[in-house]
């Protein structure tokens, strides 16, 4: 089997997870990886076993890498994704795939002129009850739908003293919390239930009117304590917790919250979907097992089983029902589908993986969001 050579750019949280799910696929070598200085990315690649240590430049000069995946901050996507299309290489982007549309809409052009595959890390669509939901309702399982309530709920930002690029518009983008978990929550509804939203009531909270950042770099996650002095104080403009009224486009409607400062909740996205012949509720951190409700029976849990599910499903599953799959293996099983499609050189017509297009609608989805939240009204989409 020809083994597909990749580069890896960013080791902060999410860029080792790609890694790790690279290295369970068997078609794929991860030879290089980039870092903000060189030094950086020695010391990761040496920690990694990664071959090549090298700067941005010069990965994308190296013929025998065909893949770069972009896992570093927002800021960077939109200039990193345009120059490895342009070096005739296949991308793979972090979500949001840029600071605004103007740039999705640059890449998604760049990317199809191409033909060169271009998908986004809209990984929480590979739970396998995901897909499985998907199919069910594409099945009339669920019937017509008629009302969805979502929620994604973190508190790795719940302390004042908890800092992140994340929190700087002009790394992250206006939006933070929309942006980073929001995005996560909408793709996934949409995919579920096939709608697509068409207007936004938002009202965002931010909680820590001002943080402390550390005057010492802390990696997502960490958590870690300093002492009071190793801290400045910094103003915050970007929303901890958003609550948003959806109305779809076969006229019913839904609610999201999402928050990052909610005690005790890790890393939760809960969706409910309500239809005419049954309602779905799923959650990310119970991910192997979904609720069917009934009016008149009584209500069922579905496990994730390969001999239960619907083969579209069953082919995200790697495991036998009981042997629990989780937030590591949604990568991989999206990688799996990117990469059969690099191996066959090109984007496929009907992509079953997020791609950059999927990426420019969440962003338009969130810049209309924003506009709501300033202007306190109604925004269609
Ligand atoms: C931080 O909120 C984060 O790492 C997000 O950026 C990821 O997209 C999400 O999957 C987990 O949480």
């Amino acid at each position: 089997m020809q083994k597909i050579n990749v580069g890896v750019v960013g080791t902060g949280f999410i860029g080792p997870a790609h890694i790790e799910a690279l290295r369970r696929l068997p078609n794929t070598n991860v030879v290089a990886l980039c870092e903000v200085t060189i030094e950086l990315a020695r010391q990761k690649a040496d920690q990694l076993g990664i071959e090549r240590a090298c700067t941005f430049d010069e990965l994308l000069k190296m013929d025998d890498i065909k893949v770069v995946h972009i896992c570093t901050p927002n800021f960077l996507h939109y200039a990193q994704s345009k120059a490895a299309l342009e070096a005739g290489k296949h991308v793979v982007c972090e979500k949001p795939l840029a600071k605004d549309l103007h740039e999705a809409e640059e890449l998604v052009e760049l990317a199809k002129k191409t033909g060169l595959v271009n998908a986004v890390h809209f990984n929480l669509r590979y739970y396998p009850l995901v897909r499985q939901m998907k199919v069910m309702r594409e099945q009339d399982n669920l019937g017509e739908v008629y009302s969805v309530i979502g929620s994604y709920l973190q508190d790795w930002l719940f302390y004042e003293t908890d800092y992140n690029w994340r929190l700087e518009p002009d790394k992250s983008g206006d939006s933070r919390a929309i942006a980073d978990i929001g995005s996560h929550l909408m793709d996934s509804l949409e995919y579920i239930t096939g709608l697509k939203t068409v207007a936004v009531l938002a009202d965002f909270n931010t909680i820590h009117k001002f943080r402390k950042k550390p005057l010492k770099p802390v990696e997502t996650y960490s958590g870690k304590m300093l002492k009071p002095e190793d801290y400045a104080d910094v103003p915050i403009n970007t929303e901890d917790h958003a609550n948003v009224l959806l109305r779809f486009d076969n006229g019913n409607k839904g609610v999201i919250t999402v928050s990052q400062v909610s005690a005790g909740r890790k890393n939760q996205m809960k969706l409910e979907i309500a239809g005419s012949k049954k309602t779905f509720a799923w959650n990310s951190e119970a991910p192997n097992q979904m609720w069917i409700g009934n009016r008149d029976g009584s209500n069922e849990s579905f496990l994730r089983d390969p001999s239960l599910a619907h083969p579209d499903a069953r082919s995200v599953m790697s495991f036998p029902g009981g042997h629990n799959e989780g937030f590591p293996d949604t990568s991989k099983q999206l990688f799996k589908e990117v990469y059969d499609a690099i191996a066959a050189g090109k984007q496929p017509e009907k992509p079953t993986f997020p791609t950059f297009a999927d990426g420019y609608r969440e962003l338009l989805i969130c810049e209309k969001i924003l506009e709501s939240n300033r202007k306190q009204a109604w925004v269609e989409i």
